[in-house]
């Protein structure tokens, strides 16, 4: 039995092997593996880290940029105690496209780069010699993987990856691989849901199992004192005097869930969960029946050496850098993050809008530009490929990412796609009906649904925001249009668009706005690329927002700088980081935490 999405965890029950190092690692230009099976074995010759991605490590163009599929190797021995026991490789995320062959037999194949799955290897362990794992990748782009891109061969025969998006296309064994090993009665999936009443608060729980037994949950408060229990594999905790979960004073409970029979304790898995409420009313989001008003960023998991790949370090310093500067949210933009990133968020109490990785479903490789100049663009959801498989392949990520993130209190929205094409075809609307309603079908917790609208999904043109909960916007009037000495009629543009936005009724939220910023250019006057650009550009925007009441929240693009393919857009990457890429802050950093330390949690809420 497949372990689900539970996150891996050591209890007296479980146990977790981390099976993070160096890997044999092989490109297959000429498509040869499978011929040459690499199954049972990938040539020697490079060893890489995992996690981590492989394009920076190389000093070959052809390697940093290698489109096509390659190949990961490792091996480890099985304990004889894991026999009567299930076994699992869990991949937490592998990107883009995967198939895992386990001893020589192919037990795998997974579609998207971004979220985990298990593969069970009960059958095919072998104990006192070595198990071989083997991984064939690709990451090609097409209209119906999850980014949207393409790619073309060139004279020498090497593909080019051309994104429809504005991030490097990172690739390999992203994020950690272990093994999981549990037992044959175990929990296999959790599920809750929270209401309060005056000061009490109910948490609906279901717990999934195999086997034999019954679950009991044990609540503890943060100091370890015991506040509920109930048995049943489904039923509801009721806490008095409840700490509710707060943005930015986070309280965590201990659910202990234990798989019992006659005295037998068979499995134990526990969960740290925040119990707090989320729901849409007027143009406000309600946390705890309380209006928030959203402060923070649009990310990327982005560093210099692992690219893409699983950070800790950076993870935890950009937590301590949000906090810093007053932010009390972010957007995953543009994928679900590591998983470690919104256990953090539960504990800090930042605000999380978790987006799939649907980016660049508009078919364009300058996705803002084209937007802002009206471009004549192919309308991406025309293709009956789009409508078939990708809406498939959509939809399977979208139950992947609320499976996996369905529990975490910090997850407050979901974001279901960045920047599509919401004015060229009205095909779209059908794509989007179907992706929303499924959407409010598996979330148990309904929380409020969007999608970031780009600068060409106006009020007046676009045909999808009527689905959505609330507005996410990404606008960069003063960038990529009117910028420069025109940059007050940027501001114009926006007072005027906003004053429309405002009679839609619903909550609003800049998910982006920014200038690219060298770090270390200043100019007088401001010129664009500049610091001082980008600190007149965000004062601009927060006088027009603080002026409209529909503003419920202001996130910058972007936290840091990150690394994008090369254009003649971008100077090694896009520059819109408030932080360096190292995470070092711009001059504009001071001045923003000045605004944010002073903006009240419910800032503009009418409560
Ligand atoms: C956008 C995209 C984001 C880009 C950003 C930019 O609209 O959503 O992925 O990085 O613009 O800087 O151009």
């Amino acid at each position: 039995m497949a372990n689900k999405f539970l996150y891996p965890q050591n209890s007296a029950t479980r146990q977790v092997v981390d099976l993070s190092g160096m890997w044999k690692f092989a490109f297959d230009f000429e498509s040869e593996g499978d011929a040459k099976d690499y199954k049972n074995g990938i040539p020697e010759g490079i060893m890489l880290p995992v996690p981590a991605s492989f394009a920076d490590f190389f000093t070959e163009k052809q390697y940093k940029e290698y489109t096509g599929d390659f190949w990961y190797e490792t091996s480890f021995y099985a304990d004889g105690a894991w026999a009567d026991r299930d076994v699992d490789i869990r991949f937490y995320a592998a990107a883009h496209v995967a198939e895992v062959y386990f001893n020589g037999e192919k037990v795998a194949y997974h579609h998207g780069g971004f979220l985990p799955f298990t593969v069970n290897i009960n059958k095919l362990l072998k104990y006192g010699e070595p198990n071989r794992i083997v991984v064939k990748l690709n990451n090609e782009l097409s209209h119906t993987t999850l980014p949207c891109g393409e790619f073309k061969t060139l004279k020498n025969g090497r593909k080019l990856t051309t994104p429809y998006f504005d991030f490097f296309n990172y690739a390999g064994l992203i994020r950690p691989v272990k093994l999981v090993i549990t037992p044959k009665n175990s929990i296999v999936d959790i599920t809750v849901n929270h209401r309060t009443e005056g000061t009490t608060a109910y948490t609906d729980y279901t717990v999934e199992t195999v086997g034999k037994g019954e679950i009991q949950v044990e609540v503890f408060d943060e100091n370890r004192q015991k506040v509920a229990c109930v048995t049943g594999n489904s039923g509801t905790v009721e806490i008095k005097n409840a700490h509710l979960w707060q943005p930015r004073n986070a309280y965590l409970y201990t659910f202990e869930f234990t798989l019992t029979k006659n005295d037998t304790v068979y499995d134990k898995y526990s969960l740290d969960i925040g119990i707090r409420t989320v729901k849409v009313e007027g143009n406000r989001i309600l946390i705890n029946g309380s209006p928030v008003y959203f402060k923070g960023f649009g990310k990327h998991e982005d560093s210099a050496v692992s690219g893409r790949g699983f950070n800790l370090p950076f993870i935890k310093l950009d937590f301590e850098l949000m906090k810093w500067i007053g932010a009390n949210s972010f957007r995953t933009s543009h994928y679900p993050y590591s998983e470690e990133i919104y256990q953090l968020a539960d504990r800090e109490g930042f605000l999380v809008i978790d987006e799939l990785p649907a980016v660049g479903m508009l078919v364009s490789t300058r996705n803002a530009v084209d937007a802002a100049t009206a471009a004549k663009i192919k309308p991406f959801f025309e293709e009956e490929i789009v409508q078939t498989v990708t809406l498939k392949n959509h939809l399977n990520t979208l139950e992947e990412c609320i499976q996996r993130d369905k529990n975490h209190a910090s997850v407050v929205a979901w974001s279901l796609l960045n920047e599509p094409d919401t004015t060229g075809s009205e095909k779209a609307v059908n794509y989007f009906k179907t992706l929303f309603d499924r959407c409010a079908e598996l979330d148990v917790q309904k929380r409020p649904r969007s999608f970031a609208h780009i600068i060409a999904s106006q009020p007046d043109k676009c045909m999808c925001t009527h689905l959505t909960d609330f507005v996410m916007l990404n606008r960069y009037y003063g960038w990529y249009l009117l910028s420069g000495y025109e940059i007050e009629d940027g501001f114009k543009r926006l007072d005027e668009e906003l004053s429309k936005w405002d009679k839609t009724g619903k909550p609003v939220m800049f998910t982006e706005y920014g200038t690219d910023a060298l770090q270390g250019l200043t100019r007088l006057p401001a010129i664009q690329w500049t610091e001082n650009y980008q600190e007149e550009f965000l004062e601009g925007y927060h006088k027009v927002f603080d002026k409209h009441a529909c503003v419920m929240g202001e996130q910058i693009w972007n936290f840091a700088d990150f690394q994008t393919t090369e254009g003649i857009l971008r100077v090694d990457g896009n520059k819109k980081g408030i932080f360096t890429r190292e995470r070092n802050p711009k001059s504009t950093a001071f001045n923003l935490k000045k605004r944010w330390d002073s903006l009240p949690t419910d800032y503009k809420g009418n409560k």
